[in-house]
């Protein structure tokens, strides 16, 4: 049996066309269904929904033997992954944004001080780190836009995609860090164990992804 583990919403919908590539099809709707294991087409293929975040967790200590996850979750997870390829799906950017009144040029000037409030601060970390701008990060699990409207903090980091969410809140997006697509992660044991149907699956994966690029 192989166990695909793939968070509900943007990650499983993208995914959909890539497994049908590979042809593979879901038996059913994660947003009907209330099931955490979803059968598929193929009797030694299954879907396992998790938390996006929660997604290199499972593929690392074997609970999946492949999975799709988010650069940006990859990143703030760390190492232990076999990370084989970028799926160049649901795509977006990682930022830094503040109040349109910050003076962001000054304030990431070589040894000043920022306040930053994020859920990705590893990200953020080494992205000032690289800078040589001493940063005080903050970390939340959400609603960030909230925290230079408050004072909380000088600026954010989070994904942006449309721009819409950070114009809604009157942010500016003051800085790209990176872009950011999901990869297709893999436990490398799983890997061993199960060389030729995983190898198959990847390489069906890749070929989707080429054909569609
Ligand atoms: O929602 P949950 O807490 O369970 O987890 P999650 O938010 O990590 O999952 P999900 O499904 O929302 O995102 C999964 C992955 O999709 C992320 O890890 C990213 O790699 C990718 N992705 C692509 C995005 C976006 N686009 C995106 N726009 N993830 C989040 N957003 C959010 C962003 O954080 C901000 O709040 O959408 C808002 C900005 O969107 P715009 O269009 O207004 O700019
Ligand atoms: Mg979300």
């Amino acid at each position: 049996m192989i166990t695909l583990a793939l968070s509900k919403g943007r990650i499983f919908e993208d995914s959909l066309p890539l497994l049908a590539a590979a042809g593979i099809e879901v038996l059913e709707d994660p947003e009907k269904s209330r099931k955490l294991i979803i059968g598929t087409t193929r009797p030694d293929v299954r879907v396992v929904l998790v938390r996006a975040s929660d997604v290199p967790t499972y593929v690392q200590h074997g609970g999946a033997d492949l999975g799709v996850a988010g650069l940006d979750v990859l990143l703030e997870h760390g190492d232990g992954l076999y990370r084989p390829l970028d799926l160049r799906i649901a795509r977006c950017r990682m930022s830094v944004a503040t109040r349109a009144d910050f003076d962001y040029a000054s304030a990431v000037r070589q040894g000043a001080r920022i306040r930053v409030a994020t859920k990705y601060t590893q990200i953020a970390r080494q992205h000032f780190a690289a800078k040589g701008v001493h940063v005080d990060l903050i970390k939340l699990y959400g609603s960030m836009e909230l925290a230079p409207l408050t004072g909380l903090a000088d600026a954010i980091v989070d994904l942006v995609s449309t721009g819409s969410t950070l114009k809604a809140n009157q942010l500016v997006e003051v800085e790209k860090i990176m872009d950011i697509s999901s990869r297709l992660v893999v436990n490398p044991a799983a890997l061993k164990l199960k060389r030729a149907p995983l190898r198959a699956l990847i390489d069906a994966f890749e070929q989707a992804v080429e054909s569609r690029a």
